[in-house]
């Protein structure tokens, strides 16, 4: 049987806003992406993912939308998009867009019209419930910390969000909404796109009013019964196209995700995110990422997906720090073993821009540079319970989702090649060292080495289909594992640490000759005994 396209394809995630500013005005715009498709082309990526580029008064970067058929000014025309679309397909690239649904913007002409009375017919297009300004109608937490409800006067009701009381949530409850929603979709993909990334998918069903999440706060809006008939309406279109798609499914178990991904099951979407391994959480103070914990989850994920469903992989995105700083010592060896110890996984990897340059977090030394609307709610939050200043300002800074949100860096100019005006976003000052013009004459420079990675994994079938065997699987510091298909056989072995470590050799790698394929280092040869550097990493396929 023919595998879909997507199974053997690399994505690459685009921020817009930061990706390259064609005409100075330091926002990052669609012109920006069409000059840097050959770059992309040279990079062997076969699809990107855009974040949104639909209207929004920008609250949330564009996750609030006001106009689902419009772009942001800011980033283009129709046409400019029409011609991205155009030159991506000849240069061999798809596109997928951000499907945000579970929310609209505030200023969408639906809320704006829902607001006014009780009886206007986009009343129930959201959800709105009896409140006062200090009874709301139940007490749970959003995923801002503060409830998910929001006090209206003109109607003397309240609103619900689980993100900011500026993306008030649709109400999947109302065939009505469900259906314009459905337009949309089909005019986008007749537009010619070739899928979508949907955009906190797994919220879009809420349990009744009265549903007591007790210490789990979110579990009133994860993946809740009932989600099912949405997600099923819409696959029903998606069949119709030969797309794909990945939801964003916090809150589906390993478990659950074959019945999401499957098509021989129930089989909404090509492959989820999950963000069970997602590094977020790492407190203040701790360093870095627990590496076994990590393996734990990507190898129960590996697992639990091995014959049924697709895996999505991925270490970086737009809300989340920089994996060289948090996982890695932000060298060039680190950024390399990182690489390696995911893309060889059963699934789609996806690469976030910078990623293949090794970019890491910005060193924030103050509030005022901070934009992300979500670590400003959570800065003051903190400031009003009395927390002590710079404790919170180390806390939020940690984690700010703003580390991957500087401009993409292009050169070492002060202004990274990214604009010629004054980039929206501070440029991270060691663009100096970590840029694209740099890493492009450099043999041994990340660019160039992603760039042989992907090459490899796209020759290599095995990588598809293999069966995924975790060794070293109680190891704190080393993420390896075999890969298996018929008499092909590979192992990827990824010392995650600043530790030296020697290894034995697991029994099922011995009496077998080994040739290296990819590596970060000078070990040429796979001993029965291993002595790993700090950050080692290879590739290699048995004889
Ligand atoms: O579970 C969550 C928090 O732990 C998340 O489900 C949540 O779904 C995720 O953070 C959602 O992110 C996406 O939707 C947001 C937007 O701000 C993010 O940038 C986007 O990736 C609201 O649209
Ligand atoms: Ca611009």
């Amino acid at each position: 049987m023919q595998e879909p396209w997507w199974k053997n394809a690399i994505g690459y995630q685009v921020y817009p806003r930061s990706f390259k500013d064609s005409n100075g005005d330091g926002i990052g715009d669609i012109k920006g992406i069409i000059e840097k498709l050959p770059y992309l082309k040279s990079l062997g990526i076969d699809f990107i993912w855009l974040n949104p580029i639909y209207k929004s008064p920008n609250v949330d970067n564009g996750y609030d939308i006001s106009d689902y058929e419009g772009i942001q000014p800011e980033f283009g025309t129709m046409s400019d998009f029409d011609e991205l679309l155009k030159q991506a397909h000849s240069n061999g690239i798809k596109i997928i867009l951000d499907l945000v649904v579970n929310h609209t913007s505030d200023q969408h002409p639906w809320f704006i019209q829902s607001k006014k009375s009780k009886d206007n017919p986009y009343r129930d297009y959201y959800m709105w419930a009896d409140a006062t300004p200090d009874k709301m109608p139940n007490d749970w937490t959003s995923f801002s910390g503060n409830s998910t409800w929001t006090y209206d006067e003109t109607t003397k009701q309240a609103f619900f969000h689980v993100f900011a009381p500026q993306q008030p949530d649709l109400n999947w409850r109302n065939p009505k909404m469900r259906k314009e929603i459905y337009k949309m979709i089909r005019w986008w993909l007749d537009l010619g796109i070739d899928g979508f990334r949907m955009d906190a998918i797994s919220h879009i069903q809420k349990e009744p009013w009265d549903y007591d999440p007790k210490d789990d706060p979110w579990s009133a809006f994860m993946n809740v019964k009932g989600i099912d008939n949405y997600m099923s309406e819409m696959r029903d279109i998606f069949d119709q196209y030969n797309i794909m798609t990945v939801g964003e499914a916090s809150g589906v178990t390993s478990k659950q995700a074959p019945d999401w991904t499957d098509p021989n099951k129930k089989g909404y979407v090509n492959m989820i995110f999950e963000l069970e391994h997602n590094v977020r959480a790492g407190e203040p103070g701790k360093e870095r990422i627990d590496v076994l914990g990590m393996k734990k989850v990507l190898s129960r994920w590996q697992k639990d997906q091995e014959t049924s469903g697709w895996n999505a992989l991925y270490f970086e995105n737009h809300d989340n720090p920089r994996i060289n700083t948090i996982l890695g010592n932000e060298t060039t060896k680190s950024a390399t073993a990182i690489a390696m110890s995911y893309f060889f996984l059963k699934g789609t990897p996806f690469i976030y821009q910078g990623q293949e340059l090794g970019m890491t977090n910005y060193p924030f030394t103050s509030i005022d540079q901070v934009d992300d609307d979500e670590s400003k709610l959570r800065y003051n939050d903190l400031l009003k319970k009395g927390k002590d200043p710079i404790q919170v300002l180390n806390e939020i800074t940690h984690w700010t989702r703003d580390h991957s949100r500087t401009p993409m860096q292009w050169t070492n100019d002060s202004k990274a090649g990214f604009t010629t005006g004054s980039p929206w976003m501070k440029v991270n000052p060691n663009t100096a060292t970590i840029n694209v013009a740099v890493e492009e004459d450099d043999k041994a420079s990340v660019l160039n080495f992603y760039r042989r990675m992907i090459e490899f994994r796209k020759s290599e079938l095995t990588f598809i289909n293999g069966s995924y065997i975790p060794i070293f699987e109680d190891d704190k510091d080393v993420f390896a594992y075999i890969r298996k298909y018929g008499q092909k056989e590979f192992v990827i072995i990824t010392n995650l640490s600043k530790n030296v470590r020697k290894m034995k050799l697991p029994d099922q790698l011995l009496d077998k000759n080994w040739n290296l394929k990819l590596s970060n280092n000078k070990i040429s040869e796979l001993k029965d005994e291993l002595e790993l550097a700090p950050f080692d990493g290879m590739v290699f396929e048995k004889e």
